[in-house]
This record gives structure tokens, sequence and C-alpha cells, in this order.
């Protein structure tokens, strides 16, 4: 599928304010693979499709990964851990995308994971600081994106892995091996 198609489809399967995010998530990604040294077309693409399954039924969003026996093990984390998995899936059987990374992007964009490539890296970050972003720390995490992605998505994921525990909820192992793994190569 073109990419026009690939928007056309993702567009109409979420509100206009996710979709706003969404290009706000397109035009971070393509400027922080620019001065990362990633190929905007391939982050931006990882972007259009990230969060296409985000407001799927989560029903829906169970079964979808049940039947195509993506990774069961989130099913007993946190639901906003599926949309991520899916998202991938949906990349390569409904839009035709070959291309790994740019699966493996949208899969970890969510959680993180151990060893994070420069798509998957700059996925993530754009994600988190895309201009419609509003919450205690954006600016700051903006601000780290200017001078390395590993100390951004440290900070982020520290924030996101203290908010998850002050609110009691559970945390995805591979998310806090995401931000060990940052840790040990800063
Ligand atoms: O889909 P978005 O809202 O654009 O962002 P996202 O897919 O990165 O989802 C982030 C949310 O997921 C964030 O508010 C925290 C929540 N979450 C729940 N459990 C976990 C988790 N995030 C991580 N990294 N790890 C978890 O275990
Ligand atoms: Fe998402
Ligand atoms: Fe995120
Ligand atoms: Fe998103």
């Amino acid at each position: 599928m073109n990419k026009e198609d690939i928007i056309a489809s993702v567009s109409k399967q979420m509100p206009e304010r996710r979709w706003i995010h969404t290009q706000g998530v397109m035009v971070t990604s393509r400027y922080l693979a620019e001065k990362y040294g990633e190929d905007p077309e391939r982050a931006e693409l990882a972007a259009i499709i990230h969060d296409v399954a985000k407001y799927w039924p989560v029903e829906e969003q169970r079964q979808y990964i049940v039947k195509h026996q993506l990774n069961c093990e989130l099913l007993d984390y946190n639901k906003e851990l599926w949309h991520a998995e899916i998202g991938s899936h949906v990349a390569w059987a409904q839009y035709g995308i070959e291309d790994q990374g740019i699966r493996d992007a949208i899969r970890y964009h969510t959680s993180g994971r151990a060893g994070m490539s420069l798509i998957e890296k700059i996925v993530w970050l754009a994600d988190y600081i895309e201009p419609g972003r509003d919450f205690p720390g954006v600016e700051e995490a903006r601000r780290l994106a200017e001078q390395s992605l590993d100390t951004a998505i440290l900070y982020g994921l520290n924030a996101t892995i203290t908010i998850l525990i002050e609110r009691n909820r559970i945390i995805y192992p591979g998310t806090v091996t995401a931000r060990n793994s940052l840790i040990l190569t800063i």
C-alpha cells in the first residue's frame, strides 16, 4: 500500500485528536531522523502507523493478539501496551510493510526494549515529545532530545515508570530492561 492509502486507512481508525497526535509524531520523527542520521521516510512511515490500533475496542485487541499468535505475555500486563504489538502486525499484514526495522519501531513504541535500534529510539521519543504533548517534564524531555536520544529516552522511561509506581500499577519487565540498558550505555 502506498503512503497516502496507509494515511487514509490509519486516520479513519482513530478520533481527530489522535490523528493530530500522529501527525505530530510524523513531524518529530522526521526531525529526529535527520538530526541523528536515520532515513526520514522510514521513521515517518513507522510514525504514521504506530497508534493504528490504539482505539480498537479492548476485546478486539486481545483477540487479535491471540488469533495472530503475537506476544501473549502482554495480555498479563497493562492494556496500553497491546496496540503497539498489534500495530506492528497490521503494518505487515494489511499495509505490506516488509521492513522489519519499521515494524519493530511500531512494536516497541510503548514498552521500549533493551538495545533499541536508532529508528526504535526515534519513534519512541517522538511519541513522547511531539508538539501536541503537554505534561510536566515534556519541555525537559524536548531539551534533552536536542543533546542525546538515549538521555532523553531514559528521562521519559524514568517518568513513565515513576507514574506507574505512584499509581500502584504493574510494570512490563521489558520497560525495566529498556531503562537498565540505557543506563549501562550512557
Ligand atoms: O499511544 P500513546 O498514548 O501515544 O503513547 P504510548 O503508546 O507510548 O503509551 C504510553 C502509555 O502507556 C503511558 O501513559 C504509560 C502506559 N503504560 C502502561 N503500562 C506500561 C506503560 N508504558 C510503559 N512504557 N510500560 C508499561 O509497562
Ligand atoms: Fe501508542
Ligand atoms: Fe510512547
Ligand atoms: Fe502515540
